[in-house]
């Protein structure tokens, strides 16, 4: 049969280099199916870059942002039916469903070939397709990974440019027989000729999002928008490289790197775990309001961390920059993602001003007297509904971030001193906790919950259980990632992160946060940063190690005591009502549960009660540690 291929550039000449047979045969079957009209292969120029950003100018997706105020920037609006990753679509299609585990959904990989063929057979018609070599991970570092993405939108190839390193350098390092994740990502929405394009091409009835682990292969289709279609994000860097990582004995992790820098200039390195829009590009960049402390970034979403011959965890941040969730960020919330957007950026779903420029809820404290809203309709203050999609989002480069760590493309990595866990909890969970050891700081990442946000399609507000915030990103059965990390932790001669859990949304009766939160963050990185010098102090409680009110440094902060007890205090009856629950939690992964969880698990409800027959009701436990100890 004949394709309806106009003009198809070779991988050669993009590359003038050698060829990647199993690359080109790849992308050659890709077009056979998907039926494109043109095929482009991306060579990561700026050159590239301002194409595409004329094409989705001339399509209708995108406003060139004004000049002066956001120079080299778009502004782009999807379709209401396309906003946010969509968790019920995704598939981890390995080859049984006992090796997807219960979190995730699952199908066998021939049957959804099979379905997804049909799909995509003519898929791309009337658009061009558009190969695009990535890098995840500094180009050529021993911890990054090369993925290759075919798509047939260039709104992904301008997030993409800014979200990885991409094209022709990547090839280079491809060679002619190097291993590369695939990545299938196709709008669903061919065109007719001479059909009219949508200025949001995307397949509203259909959406699949599928990992096929054991063949290392991404099928995207029908969706446009950010981690459903930027496959090197989360498609890539955690549901495939989870299984990657279980397989080579590293981890892949939905966490920010944070460089965190004392007084004196010695520096720890942080990584945190936050499900989808709990703060992690906040934490990343926060501007600590302690003097003389200084945090910098390594990255904001997702970390990749690898034994070193000194036995540690060196990480790096596979990303290449930041796609932010934009409202919330101001000057005073994220000073730090304001001066790294105001360039050289994609703007999704956020309003626009009568000057061109971009805005959204909590950038300003005074609203603009008009807008137009992320659905294009006259937007006022007295406007009952909001101006941007809570999940708008900022794509933005990291290195113009200006506390980007100098160190942060270095391809050994940074050595990780500290994980922190966490989730968004009104109730019983404390500001902060150390765990007692690896395994029962694996207990806490494996119980972390959080009330679910706008970044993905749902209810907003839902307690929901959500591992190592890794709940929609495991490419395997999270009990097997358990084991996993139980695994790391027995490694030889590892010298192990210290595990903590935080909880920086704890409310009062009337729902007010108890913690300011933001750059006061600082106070509670400055105590984990001291525990790991074995300088500061703690108590241990049935939870764990806690600090008590006078540990934690709040000179200069307006808090009142009974708060600062209340969010360091243990709520023996709200932990003894949380037990059942992470029981019904851990009981969904049967045999898969590591033993040593359900030992935690059991040790925890031994702990809460005991400390009942002894003390009585209690909220603070005295038995004081040695400094630093534990
Ligand atoms: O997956 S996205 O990259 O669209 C956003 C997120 O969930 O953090
Ligand atoms: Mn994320």
């Amino acid at each position: 049969m004949a394709t309806h291929i106009l003009e198809t550039e070779t991988m050669s000449d993009a590359t003038n280099g050698e060829k990647h047979k199993t690359l080109l045969a790849w992308v050659e079957d890709v077009a056979q199916l998907c039926r494109p009209d043109r095929v482009y292969w991306c060579d990561g120029s700026d050159e590239e870059y301002q194409a595409m950003v004329r094409l989705m100018i001339l399509a209708g997706t995108a406003i060139p942002l004004n000049e002066e105020k956001r120079p080299n920037s778009i502004y782009v609006r999807s379709s209401p039916a396309d906003v946010a990753r969509v968790e019920e679509r995704t598939f981890i299609c390995a080859r049984t469903k006992e090796e997807a585990g219960p979190t995730n959904n699952w199908e066998d990989p021939a049957k959804m070939k099979a379905l997804l063929e049909k799909l995509y057979a003519g898929s791309m018609a009337g658009r061009t397709m558009y190969v695009i070599p990535y890098s995840m991970g500094p180009i050529g570092s021993p911890i990054a990974n090369i993925g290759v993405e075919i798509s047939d939108s260039p709104y992904v190839v301008a997030n993409m440019h800014i979200m990885a390193r991409v094209g022709t350098r990547v090839l280079d390092v491809l060679g002619s027989n190097g291993e590369f994740v695939r990545g299938l990502h196709s709008l669903g929405a061919p065109l007719a000729p001479n059909e009219q394009d949508a200025a949001w091409p995307n397949n509203a009835d259909e959406k699949y999002i599928c990992h096929f682990p054991e063949t290392r292969e991404i099928w995207s289709y029908g969706s446009g928008y950010g981690g459903n279609a930027l496959l090197g994000k989360k498609c890539h860097a955690l549901r495939i490289a989870s299984v990657q990582a279980r397989d080579e004995g590293w981890l892949a992790e939905h966490m920010l790197i944070l460089k965190l820098i004392n007084p004196a200039g010695e520096a720890k390195y942080i990584t945190g775990a936050f499900p989808s829009a709990c703060g992690k590009t906040n934490l990343a960049m926060l501007i600590p309001t302690i003097p003389g402390w200084k945090v910098e970034t390594v990255g904001d979403d997702i970390a990749w961390m690898k034994f070193g011959a000194d036995g540690r965890l060196y990480a790096i941040n596979p990303e290449y920059g930041f796609f932010g969730v934009a409202p919330g960020t101001s000057m005073k919330s994220n000073k730090n993602a304001m001066l790294t957007a105001t360039k050289n950026s994609i703007f999704t779903n956020c309003a626009i001003t009568p000057d061109r420029d971009v805005w959204w809820e909590g950038m300003t404290d005074e609203k603009p007297a008009e807008l137009l809203d992320w659905l294009r309709r006259p937007w006022t203050p007295h406007s009952m509904h909001k101006a941007a999609h809570p999940n708008a989002r900022f794509t933005t480069p990291a290195r113009q971030c200006p506390v980007i760590a100098p160190e942060w493309e270095d391809p050994r990595g940074v050595p990780i001193d500290a994980i922190l866990f966490g989730g968004r909890r009104a109730g019983v969970v404390p500001l902060v906790t150390e765990a007692f050891n690896w395994q029962h700081g694996t207990f806490l990442g494996a119980t972390a919950s959080s009330e679910t946000t706008a970044a993905a399609s749902g209810q907003v507000g839902q307690l929901r259980r959500d591992p190592m915030a890794m709940l929609p990103f495991c490419g395997y059965n999270m009990g097997d990632y358990f084991a996993h990390y139980l695994k790391i932790g027995e490694r030889e001669g590892a010298k192990l992160p210290k595990i903590y859990y935080v909880n920086w949304f704890r409310t009062d009766d009337n729902g007010k946060f108890l913690w300011p939160g933001y750059g006061e963050n600082s106070r509670v990185l400055k105590w984990v940063f001291e525990r790991c010098d074995g300088t500061a102090h703690a108590i241990e409680t049935p939870i764990g190690m806690l600090p008590q009110p006078a540990d934690i440094d709040t000179k200069g902060l307006d808090i009142r005591e009974e708060d600062l007890w209340t969010l360091l205090g243990i709520d023996v009856d709200g932990w003894l009502e949380e037990i059942p629950l992470i029981r019904d939690h851990f009981d969904k992964f049967g045999s898969h549960l590591p033993e040593g969880l359900s030992r935690e698990l059991e040790e925890l409800d031994h702990r809460l009660r005991q400390s009942i027959t002894r003390t009585g009701k209690m909220s603070r436990f005295g038995k004081v540690s040695k400094l630093g100890q534990k």
